[in-house]
């Protein structure tokens, strides 16, 4: 299993879009490879990981990747958030491939979408009026910080209004908010891997307004001083809440921030919702390390690359044209 060496050094436009296909990548990688084992109550064990890892089948992408797809195509269509577009977006992917493996409530609101609500009733109606905590619409949100150029606060904001069209509980806008701007932070990083995990959770930190989702936040910063790297005792969740699933994939990557693999491997073995943690986690990798830093066997393999390369660039040429109009 071989990283794609760099050949030459990167430009800047050359590392930018290194990056951007990094984070999109990275979301559909974890998403394809963790999905076999999602709602595995435990730890996957090593030699489990390694037979999906060495397969050579085309790895299939779930709900995360293509509620990301969605998302993408409607920040590119409008240039910028437009919630009722993006409702429709969900939508019509979720009317041609509704057996991508969606949460259960989030399938029952896009049937609902389809046959003409409108989101701004049904999503808050969720789950008895609370709305739903699950992770959802964290998962999709890597073309946050995408759209956002790497800025935390945007993409922050970003977060917070998409999530809304499908995730109106408080700890699901939460945990939207942080995971895009680990991502937006991971981007904007300048050098890759060379991440001090306590100050970027000092920063992904100061955006949870949710006292739970921030505790689970503090959790994480405890378990890396004690370098429990598997969370043998299971303090960190792994399920499916916005509020476990976030922490336990910016930790993943927070362990190993300078390979992509390792932070992959920790992000499937945690169990629990693995494809998630680990679509989540493989952004923020993504985000930080680039494209090159993926191993070529799983890109090659995922069902969903070409579709990410070619979103990750729209978005680039979307920045060099704001600069150089700026
Ligand atoms: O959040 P969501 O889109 O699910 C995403 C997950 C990822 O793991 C995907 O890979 C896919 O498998 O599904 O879907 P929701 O149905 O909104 O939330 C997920 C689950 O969280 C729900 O089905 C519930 O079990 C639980 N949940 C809640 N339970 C009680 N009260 C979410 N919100 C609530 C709630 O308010
Ligand atoms: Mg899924
Ligand atoms: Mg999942």
């Amino acid at each position: 299993m071989t990283a794609r060496a760099p050949l030459v050094d990167l430009d800047g436009a050359g590392r930018t879009r290194d990056r951007y296909r990094g984070a999109l990548l990275g979301t559909a990688v974890g998403d394809a490879l963790g999905a076999p084992f999602e709602g595995h109550r435990g730890p996957v064990s090593a030699p489990q990981i390694t037979s999906v890892e060495l397969d050579h089948r085309p790895l299939r992408h779930t709900d995360d990747t293509a509620m990301t797809i969605g998302f993408a195509e409607s920040l590119l269509y409008v240039d910028g958030l437009d919630q009722d577009h993006l409702a429709l977006t969900f939508t019509r992917h979720w009317e041609r491939e509704p057996d991508r493996g969606y949460g259960a409530g989030t399938a029952s609101l896009l049937a609902r979408l389809s046959g003409g609500t409108s989101w701004r009733h049904a999503a808050g109606a969720q789950f008895d009026g609370q709305g739903s905590f699950g992770d959802g619409a964290a998962m999709r949100i890597a073309p946050a910080a995408l759209c956002a150029a790497g800025d935390p606060a945007l993409a922050a904001h970003l977060a917070r209004r998409s999530a809304v069209v499908t995730h109106t509980h408080p700890l699901a806008v939460d945990g939207a908010a942080v995971q895009a701007v680990a991502v937006a932070t991971a981007l904007a990083h300048s050098s890759k891997g060379n991440i001090d995990p306590f100050a970027f959770l000092t920063e992904v930190r100061a955006v949870a307004d949710q006292e739970l989702l921030a505790q689970r936040l503090d959790l994480v910063a405890l378990l890396l001083e004690d370098g429990d790297v598997a969370n043998e005792d299971g303090k960190l969740g792994t399920g499916i809440e916005a509020h476990e699933a976030v922490p336990a994939a910016i930790y993943c990557f927070l362990c190993h921030p300078d390979s992509f693999r390792d932070t992959i491997r920790l992000a499937i073995g945690l169990g629990g919702d693995t494809d998630t943690i680990a679509a989540m986690a493989g952004a923020i990798a993504g985000a930080c390390l680039g494209e090159r830093a993926i191993p070529v066997s799983w890109v090659d393999r995922t069902q969903a690359a070409p579709a990410m390369r070619h979103l990750a660039d729209r978005f680039v040429a979307r920045r060099l044209q704001a600069r150089d109009r700026s």
